[in-house]
């Protein structure tokens, strides 16, 4: 048959076919990344493959030769699919070995075998705080927030620890460079949330006050230098240390569940009189002795005790006519109680690994 201008020869046509092929097939070869790999589908097993565009040159070939022809597209096509395929999936399984690389772009996420979009949770610390406001608030307690940046005067002065007071030290402090040095402070505790309501707000005073905290601590395997606490502050009439050890009984079964180990020690603090610590069995333990508790096998919680007359007057509080209590837990501590985490600092890894267990 002699050729017209439109027709194809069938052996150039298969060698076009051989090429686009093994072009196909090494640019899926060449593939690192399942990204990488799924954005050439249009061009290798899509719409715009180069066997895709051959296909539509069939029509130029003669009549006798078309199904020859058109048997070697699709297996050529078939093969390049399944190449595409095989690749995807190994490609998928190094992505999901790697996945602990936590690529924060990632928006999907291997959940129940199935991929779906991620909606993120709650860090640990915000849903403790969470679930504490809900107790406190259930006992009758209101939650009332303060600020972060500080003055001496509200951090220290007003709760009973002048300048040069030796508890300053208890107390390792970021300053600001405002003002008079040394007068504008990250707040070192939540306590000066605690002059600030009863500077606001009269008797009888039944709230909790948390937030973050910030000491020049070396961070340890129970200390972090930018921390949680959550304060309490109760003034009414009559109030004794049996309703400070009842109310700390209380949220701490709620939140711990009724099986802590639990004990009150002497303490002190400038600002309650008497002052304790409140401290439970080490939970990672078992209170045997181990790095997280300094083998002592008990964990410290936080601090107590009854105001200190001192702190009244410094609120304009009459305190022969009122009295009261508060304390200081550390929300971190209460977390890594719970969960048994043998160290503090993993809560601000943000390692997803361990995030995604709460
Ligand atoms: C105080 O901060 C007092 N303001 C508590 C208080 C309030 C006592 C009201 C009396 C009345 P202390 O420094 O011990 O006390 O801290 C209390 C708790 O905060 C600790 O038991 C611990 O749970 C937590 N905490 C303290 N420092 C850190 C830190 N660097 N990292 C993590 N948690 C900390």
């Amino acid at each position: 048959m002699e050729q017209s201008e439109k027709t194809i020869n069938p052996m150039d046509l298969i060698k076009k076919i051989e090429v686009a092929l093994n072009d196909s097939l090494e640019t899926i070869s060449k593939c690192v990344s399942i990204n990488e790999l799924n954005s050439l589908t249009v061009m290798t097993v899509g719409k715009k493959s180069q066997l895709i565009e051959l296909r539509s040159q069939l029509k130029n070939v003669e009549v006798s030769a078309r199904k020859e022809i058109g048997k070697v597209l699709t297996d050529a096509l078939e093969k390049v699919e399944e190449t595409f395929k095989l690749k995807q999936s190994e490609l998928n399984l190094i992505a999901e070995q790697n996945y602990d690389r936590n690529d924060l772009t990632e928006f999907w996420a291997k959940l129940d075998n199935t991929y779906k979009v991620k909606t993120g949770g709650l860090h640990p610390v915000t849903e403790a705080q969470w679930d504490l406001e809900e107790i406190f608030i259930s006992m009758g307690f209101s939650v009332t927030d303060g600020p972060e940046v500080e003055t001496d005067w509200y951090n220290f002065e007003a709760l009973n620890i002048p300048k040069d007071h030796p508890a300053r030290g208890m107390w390792d402090t970021f300053y600001l460079e405002s003002g008079v040095p040394e007068t504008v402070l990250m707040r070192t505790h939540t306590s000066p949330v605690q002059i600030r309501v009863m500077k606001c707000y009269s008797p009888p005073i039944y709230t909790v006050m948390p937030g973050r905290c910030f000491r020049r601590d070396t961070p340890d395997a129970r200390h972090l230098a930018t921390f949680h606490q959550i304060e309490g502050l109760v003034v009414d009439k009559g109030i004794t240390f049996a309703h400070l050890a009842g109310t700390i009984e209380k949220f701490t079964t709620s939140y711990f569940g009724p099986n802590i180990h639990a004990r009150l020690r002497p303490a002190y603090f400038p600002f309650t009189e008497p002052s304790a610590e409140f401290e439970i069995t080490c939970t990672v333990c078992s209170g045997v002795g181990c790095r997280t508790c300094s083998m002592t096998g008990w964990i410290e919680l936080g601090g107590c005790g009854m105001v200190d007359p001192e702190v009244f007057f410094a609120v304009g509080i009459n305190p022969e006519e009122w009295s009261g209590f508060a304390f200081g837990f550390g929300i971190d501590r209460l977390v890594q109680m719970k969960y048994s985490l043998n160290d503090m600092r993993d809560l601000i890894e943000n390692d997803l690994r361990l995030l995604r267990q709460f």
